[in-house]
């Protein structure tokens, strides 16, 4: 198993973000797709969207089309074990620190033929904190192309302010509509990933991705963490008896504040809603 590289700790720093190769074994690999395989018959199943599987407008068991899983580190053991591995989280140390917090995680499926565009977006805009310690680990259980829409990460841009995500209403899209320079999205780079490799991206760096118009499905799981001194600014019940729990480390006594800035917030956002039904309005438009 490699582990992440110098060059790939300092293009996380100057880039934003990273991808590191072969993270997850092959027994560890095979473990994912028996369980996502099993998801998916109990996603195929299923009529309208529950609490753990978000499904895609035209879904039925001859052609499920599963969008998300929520929170599946509450689902399925070996999604925790993943997320508290050594083999995940040495890279996430190198990047942020000896203590370290998980934050929530999602597995992102993107079905074959359909699977849908994401927008440009900052994590941070979702859940800010008191610096920037915050980053998302994508690991590929299946190989993610720019065929199948992996994702695109615009380089640099963790440096620029956060931009708003609302529309024109107020209302929180989860998506940079306006402040998104043209030049800024034609550098976007594609994060391309073989099966068991994890790309690993800053919450302030702009990132989005295509949709997926290939034969072949684009699961990719995600965990997010920060260092246990990056502290929310929004408080919100926790979502699970996952969220929250130092996973490396110590916990902290006290919160370090990055320097001054200024932090667009989002209202009222008090529906639960995931990524894909915030930004289904603002794509319309
Ligand atoms: O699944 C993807 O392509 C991107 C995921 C993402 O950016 C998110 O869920 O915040």
């Amino acid at each position: 198993m490699a582990a992440i590289t110098p060059e790939q700790v300092e293009s996380y720093h100057v880039d934003g973000y990273a991808a590191v190769r072969s993270v997850i074994d092959a027994g560890t690999l095979a473990r994912l797709r028996g369980t996502l395989a099993e998801l998916l018959d109990k996603a195929a199943a299923l009529t309208d969207s529950d609490d753990v599987f978000i499904l895609e407008a035209g879904h039925s068991a001859a052609d499920p089309r599963l969008q998300r899983v929520s929170h599946p580190v509450a689902v399925r053991d070996v999604f925790w074990q993943v997320a508290t591995s050594d083999a995940v989280l040495d890279c996430v140390e190198s990047l942020i620190g000896p203590n370290i917090r998980f934050h929530h995680s999602k597995l992102n499926f993107k079905a074959r033929r359909g699977g849908v565009r994401i927008g440009w977006h900052q994590d941070f805009a979702f859940f800010p904190h008191t610096n920037y310690d915050v980053l998302a680990c994508g690991i590929a259980i299946e190989d993610a192309t720019v065929d199948n829409g992996c994702l695109m990460v615009i380089p640099g841009s963790h440096k620029m302010p956060i931009l708003n995500h609302r529309d024109e209403a107020g209302e929180f899209v989860g998506q940079i509509k306006d402040d998104l320079a043209t030049d800024d999205a034609d550098r976007a780079a594609p994060v391309e990933l073989a099966a068991g490799d994890m790309s690993i991206h800053n919450a302030c760096v702009i990132h989005g991705s295509a949709p997926n118009e290939s034969g072949c499905n684009r699961p990719l799981l995600i965990f997010e963490y920060t260092a246990c001194d990056t502290l929310p600014l929004e408080h919100r019940p926790p979502a699970n008896e996952y969220s929250g729990r130092v996973v490396r480390g110590n916990e902290t006594s006290h919160a370090r504040l990055a320097g001054a800035v200024t932090l667009p917030l989002r209202g009222d956002i008090s529906t639960a809603k995931s990524i894909f039904a915030r930004q289904q309005k603002a794509m319309m438009r």
